[in-house]
């Protein structure tokens, strides 16, 4: 194992059981349970963001970094970059996270120009390899940071300067390259500046083109290598750029029908952005699942009095019940995994809180997990659901979902009945339901 930047924790973190007052312990997170007729580690596949674990430095809009990193300290670049690549998987064994996720600029630092850039990351890439080697730890998605470089001020993949564009392209094809080389399961596209600030200076039809064209050629660079990979869209509303094309699942879901892409892709679904659609995370769940689309999970919260982008640690056991139903239901999330796209607070300064962090997440979906599976089980709520939709089983109710019956036919049969009458909902009944299987 491991042993250099986090000391501290001298094994891997155990599991203890519910009652135990360990705080570096799992109180439901066991990772070979059997639950159904998978593993724990199998329904939920952990995976730790990168971004924010190994590089989050505490630093917001009014002050700058506050947490101790040593891995962070050396001079040089590339140095630092493979002191940082060693604390990521030290975390992950001792974390006992199967898989990690990476933007190509979290791991290799930008050189001085693209070609410097890509030689970085492709040693990186090299560093990063020999540790999935030795741990057995996989990458769950890789993905082209398209936000962080100035030149990305006015999009990406939908830039109206066509070398800004073709940047953004040779730069996907690149992170395409490295996600391969280390095995990545799925390949992640988030358009945090694909979108417009102001139409005054837009042609948004044109800019839908250039997007369409960039996923295109992904799409086929990826059938060109004939390597099988999960491509997902991460839909975001808002933050970075004030209006983002891919919007929410059912905005992006559409754009990919009315383009031609819809079979390529699925989408990873986030927490927090759903919340910043102003929905909630199970209706963003909901939305692609129902569509057979929901590929991945981006797995924090927000806060609802805070109007941006928290990417706090998920803790809300309604919330990762909810989530984990939509995630039985439709049999697991395949390729896809649950990743703490999440920052600790900027007051967690310490590096031990990042093992707080995730064991509590890890805990939070993993009750959540055992809720969802005695729910579903029981059938808690499908029973109800059922019940509420049967007068469709037979009678008008068959006639009309069939394609039966006619508007005529309806109108016939309306006319001779009495009234409908209404069944409860039973919401309330429901939710104590519900709560009585938390508890
Ligand atoms: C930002 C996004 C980003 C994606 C990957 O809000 O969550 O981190 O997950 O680029
Ligand atoms: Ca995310
Ligand atoms: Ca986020």
């Amino acid at each position: 194992m491991i042993n250099r930047f986090f000391k501290n924790i001298d094994k891997p973190i155990p599991y203890e059981g519910k009652d135990s007052k360990n705080p570096l312990a799992f109180k439901y997170y066991d990772r070979n349970k059997k639950v159904g007729n998978k593993t724990m580690a199998e329904h939920l596949r952990f995976s730790v963001a990168f971004w924010h674990t190994m590089l989050g430095s505490g630093a917001d809009m009014f002050g700058g970094p506050s947490f101790t990193r040593e891995w962070r300290t050396a001079s040089d670049p590339m140095q630092r970059a493979k002191d940082t690549m060693e604390a990521n998987f030290e975390f992950l064994q001792k974390c006992g996270i199967d898989y990690w996720c990476f933007h190509d600029r979290d791991i290799a630092p930008e050189g001085a120009n693209f070609a410097e850039s890509c030689k970085n990351l492709e040693e990186m890439v090299g560093v990063a390899k020999k540790y999935q080697n030795e741990t057995g730890i996989k990458l769950l998605w890789g993905t082209a940071n398209l936000f962080g470089n100035a030149i990305y001020s006015q999009g990406a993949g939908s830039s109206p300067n066509a070398h800004v564009m073709a940047t953004a392209i040779a730069q996907v094809k690149n992170a395409i390259d490295a996600t391969k080389e280390l095995g990545g399961e799925n390949y992640v596209f988030w358009g945090g500046r694909e979108g417009y600030e102001t139409l005054i200076n837009t042609d948004l039809k044109k800019e839908m083109e250039k997007m369409t064209r960039f996923f295109q050629m992904a799409v086929d660079y990826k059938n060109k290598l004939g390597y099988k990979c999960q491509f997902l869209i991460e839909p975001k509303p808002c933050e970075p750029t004030k209006h983002q094309y891919d919007s929410d699942a059912a905005t992006t879901l559409y754009f990919l029908k009315e383009h031609g892409l819809y079979d390529h892709f699925k989408l990873n679904i986030e927490a927090n952005h759903a919340t910043l659609a102003g929905s909630t995370f199970e209706h963003e769940l909901a939305v692609a699942s129902a569509a057979g689309k929901l590929g991945s999970v981006d797995a924090n919260r927000g806060d609802l009095l805070l109007g941006w982008d928290t990417d706090q640690f998920p803790t809300d056991i309604y919330s990762t019940t909810f989530a984990m139903m939509i995630i039985l239901d439709q049999g697991g999330l395949g390729t896809g995994g649950l990743n703490f796209d999440a920052k600790v607070r900027r007051a967690s300064n310490d590096p031990t809180d990042l093992f707080y962090a995730h064991i509590g997440g890890m805990d939070a979906f993993a009750k959540g997990l055992l809720v969802a599976q005695k729910m579903i089980e029981d059938k808690a709520l499908s029973k109800f659901i059922d019940e509420r939709y049967s007068s469709h089983n037979s009678g008008i109710g068959q006639q009309i979902m069939s394609g039966k019956a006619t508007m005529e036919d309806v109108d016939k049969w309306v006319r001779g009945e009495k009234n409908p009458v209404l069944q409860s909902g039973r919401q309330e009944m429901l939710e104590n339901i519900i709560n009585s299987y938390i508890s």
